[in-house]
């Protein structure tokens, strides 16, 4: 029986505020699989009648998602409004509500975004950082700077740039029309960086088993600290195949929408390790699932784009291995996490990360 969320005499939801915006990229972030010019974000602050806001934002990853999620937490503030602060409770009520559509897409997002304003404002009511309220306390943790798809020497460039900010350890995109590129590429990042430095690649589901399997034969020996998406994300076999013919390790997870994906794929030993993505793993509530599923497997847990929360997140979670910066949220965010010696701490202040700069949430409203 699914519960209802009630209102167990504890704080109380009052008022959804949804924007919608562009924010800005340093760069455009180019993968095997398409370009993000801009981060198309819709930003939600949930009000409780403790006087205490909870936000976060989503990312959408094109602007034609933007209208239908501002739209569908329209729809979830009608029928939110009055119930308890009580995520896990909220999430699972709003997936059962679900159930017949389905959690995936637009509703997955929709559900993250209301499990993350929620555990904000959780937080913000206990006076407490998220990680300290998940029973942990905010500590430094290896930080990866998560590099678009370019030339040899645009990365090189970057990887200059990147070291001067603390970064240590990189991620390339790789997937270039001509497969010696890619090896060019990563040689390019340690002629940079010192031959021992961390470097992963993302094929971004660009290839079938056999493609990825070929490509890999020229970067086996490069010492990648994994490769990432290999084949498409639902394709758990496909996965494990590679993994089984390469000596990379293979990581995987961003697209798994919540914890049935992230069981298929580890039931079929897909991966090496795991990156949940805080949004479509189902936020808060959906993560900690996840991290006690990769403990059980025994696999190492990093993290996807949402860096603020994922900070607090990955304090918590066994078998915290990477955080990756791809600082979406970057440009209507006060509070960024900051680098330093390859490694990012979240800040010990209430709440997850976040203090909108309404000024840019205005110039970038969408
Ligand atoms: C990625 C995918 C889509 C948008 C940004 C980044 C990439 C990653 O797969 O792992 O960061
Ligand atoms: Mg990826």
């Amino acid at each position: 029986m699914n519960q209802e969320p009630g209102n167990s005499g504890g704080p109380a939801i009052e008022r959804f505020c949804i924007r919608t915006v562009m924010a800005p990229l340093s760069q455009p972030h180019k993968t095997a699989s398409g370009t993000i010019e801009a981060a198309p974000l819709v930003l939600l602050d949930i009000e409780t009648d403790a006087g205490v806001t909870g936000s976060t934002y989503v990312f959408v990853y094109t602007p034609m998602a933007l209208k239908p999620v501002a739209s569908l937490l329209g729809d979830l503030e009608s029928l939110l409004v009055g119930s308890a602060v009580e995520p896990s409770v909220v999430s699972e009520m709003l997936q059962a509500k679900f159930r017949l559509l389905g959690n995936q897409g637009l509703t997955g997002i929709a559900v993250a975004a209301v499990d993350m304003a929620l555990w904000d404002a959780l937080a913000r009511i206990a006076n407490l950082p998220l990680a300290r309220l998940l029973g942990a306390a905010p500590k430094p943790l290896a930080v990866y700077d998560s590099l678009g798809q370019m030339s040899p020497d645009s990365t090189a460039a970057e990887v200059s740039t990147s070291l001067r900010r603390g970064f240590q350890a990189f991620k390339v995109k790789a997937g270039h029309p001509n497969p010696v590129t890619d090896v060019e590429v990563v040689r390019a990042i340690r002629k940079e960086a010192g031959d021992q430095a961390w470097v992963a690649a993302d094929f971004n589901q660009a290839f079938t088993a056999t493609e990825s399997v070929s490509r890999m034969r020229l970067l086996d020996h490069e010492g990648l600290a994994w490769i990432e998406e290999p084949v498409r994300a639902e394709d758990h076999a496909g996965h494990a195949n590679v993994r089984a013919a390469i000596a990379t390790p293979v990581q995987t997870g961003e697209n798994w929408w919540g914890i049935p994906d992230m069981a298929k794929s580890t039931a079929a030993g897909a991966s090496d390790f795991v990156m949940p993505d805080a949004m479509k793993i189902g936020g808060v509530t959906g993560w900690l699932k996840a991290a006690s599923l990769a403990e059980a497997n025994d696999l190492p847990v990093s993290s996807h784009l949402f860096s603020e929360v994922s900070a607090h997140l990955l304090a918590a979670t066994p078998g915290a291995h990477m955080l990756e910066w791809l600082d979406v949220a970057g440009a209507v965010n006060q509070t960024p996490l900051t680098v330093s010696k390859g490694t990012v701490t979240a800040a010990d202040t209430p709440g997850s990360g976040l203090t909108w700069d309404e000024k840019a949430v205005a110039k970038y409203q969408a």
